[in-house]
């Protein structure tokens, strides 16, 4: 299916130990810097429960069958073929679920199977979020800023706080846990906590946040693109919720201690909201010096984009490449059904770049008549393209690049964070054995009831922290 094919390599675990103590500006700088990313694995709850109004596929695929083990194997080749091209994978662990503490908190008591019984008759929504494995979709678990650019020379996380979906909203507190044990050394990093979970500050993590650079180790221009202001009388989306805030965006700037001048929000088109473009990242992707994005992405196109090529100028002395799909070329409703911008623009050690785009685009005529072009078309900043198939979580709204959440590090860096979460083919190859032996092949909203599948979560999540050398992360582990 490839269009064009890359010779692989295989990356292998950082080895190299810390040479600095003092993560100082100035060091970090002169580092070689490599992003890493950080892709959930799909949890074995995964399901097709309808929960996310203003996500097209989500509301399409409710109560659907779902497929937990062939959506955590489409996940996990997905890391692999990454890997295999020489770039470096981590693994975030999935989040327990069903999360019960939520139901015990809104009034639900006796044993597990009673509360879940229960909650099915009375509160059957709550109880598809507490089974929500959504915790996959990594691009919203936090936004990064890589230390390069933050004043302090740390590497800064916020953790999304995700408050415009329930079942969303139940993951801000397990994540901060989670980030914070994979990079506990504060010396080099800060897992900040999330947001106030309150709409006004709304936030859905690195979905709507992009950063350019001429080089990963280099200062970098970051890109956050909300959704409404918040005041009234601005323009807003009227048929979908806008999920992120003007506000979440200039507070998570603040906490990453990022100069202005090296900071751009822009406010997403709200008729692509009403279209169903619900994050940034599915209208929208940029990686190094280029933007990949279509015409409709943006309110005030225009004065983004010189905005942006005014400040990127002053940091790197040079101009940014933008990639604009016209509306002629792929219309909106098919950018929403193919995910063509959900593609993950990719570096590859060769110096190429590599789109990794969902298989859908493949099967969407003007998608794919676009990307048969797409080097001519990109007068080169985009080399290639590879399609993937993530129809499990696409099911969902979640493309490649939902996947996954992008951390530029060095050297020291790598060293320092807990590298048994890195990708090399010894953890592959135990986490499709641990999958293929744990995970169900069908699931759907009956079989929550089911008093084994719980047992059977508890086991195969004690098992994947060995695998991944985490430690006690869960709760039913401490
Ligand atoms: O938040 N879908 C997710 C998809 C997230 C995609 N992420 C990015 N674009 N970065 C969401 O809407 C659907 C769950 C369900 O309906 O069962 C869901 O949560």
């Amino acid at each position: 299916m490839a269009q064009s094919t890359t010779s692989t390599h295989t990356s292998s675990k950082s080895s190299s130990k810390s040479s600095s103590k003092n993560p100082s500006k100035g060091a970090s700088r002169k580092q070689p810097s490599v992003e890493v990313n950080f892709d959930g694995l799909i949890g074995p709850t995964h399901n097709f429960a309808g929960l996310s109004f203003g996500n097209i596929a989500s509301t399409q695929h409710g109560g659907s069958v779902s497929n937990p083990k062939q959506a955590a194997l489409q996940g996990l080749q997905k890391m692999k073929r990454l890997s295999d091209l020489g770039l470096r994978q981590g693994v975030i662990p999935p989040l327990f679920r069903p999360e019960l503490s939520v139901l015990k908190r809104v009034g639900f008591v006796g044993s597990e199977t009673e509360i879940i019984s229960k909650a099915m008759e009375d509160a059957p929504v709550l109880l598809r979020a507490c089974f929500s494995a959504s915790s996959m979709w990594t691009a919203n678990a936090a936004t990064v800023s890589p230390s390069t650019d933050s004043s302090d020379g740390r590497v800064h996380f916020t953790p999304a706080n995700l408050v415009s979906k329930v079942h969303r909203s139940l993951e801000a507190n397990d994540t901060f846990r989670i980030l914070k044990g994979i990079f506990s050394d504060e010396k080099y990093f800060q897992v900040h906590s999330p947001l106030p979970s309150h709409p006004a500050l709304g936030d859905e993590g690195a979905a709507n946040h992009t950063r350019f650079c001429s080089q990963y180790s280099q200062t970098g221009l970051q890109f956050f693109v909300y959704g409404t202001t918040g005041r009234e009388g601005d323009p807003a989306p009227r048929r979908f919720p806008a999920r992120q805030t003007l506000d979440a965006s200039q507070a998570i700037a603040r906490l990453h201690q990022l100069k202005s001048e090296n900071v751009v929000f822009a406010q997403q088109n709200p008729e692509a909201i009403d279209a169903g473009v619900f994050h940034n990242d599915v209208i929208a992707v940029g990686n190094q010096d280029v933007l990949f994005y279509h015409s409709e992405a943006f309110l005030n196109e225009q004065a983004v984009i010189e905005e942006l090529n005014q400040k990127y100028s002053k940091i790197s002395g040079k101009e940014l490449r933008f990639v604009r799909v016209r509306n002629e070329d792929v219309q909106l409703s098919d950018v929403v059904r193919s995910y063509l911008f959900n593609s993950q623009l990719l570096s590859l050690p060769d110096g190429q770049s590599m789109l990794l785009a969902p298989i859908e685009c493949f099967e969407t005529p003007s998608v794919k008549a676009y990307l048969d072009q797409i080097a001519d078309r990109s007068k080169g900043a985009i080399s290639k393209v590879e399609y993937v198939d993530l129809r499990q979580s696409m099911q969902n709204g979640g493309g490649p690049a939902c996947l996954r959440l992008r951390t530029v590090l060095n050297e020291d860096e790598l060293a320092k964070m807990n590298d048994g979460v890195l990708l090399d083919a010894s953890v592959y190859a135990k986490i499709k054995a641990w999958v293929e032996k744990h995970y169900r092949d069908r699931l759907e909203y009956n079989d929550f009831k089911d008093a084994k599948l719980l047992e059977e979560v508890r086991t195969a999540l004690d098992e994947l922290t060995q695998i991944l050398r985490v430690g006690s992360i869960y709760p039913f582990q401490l």
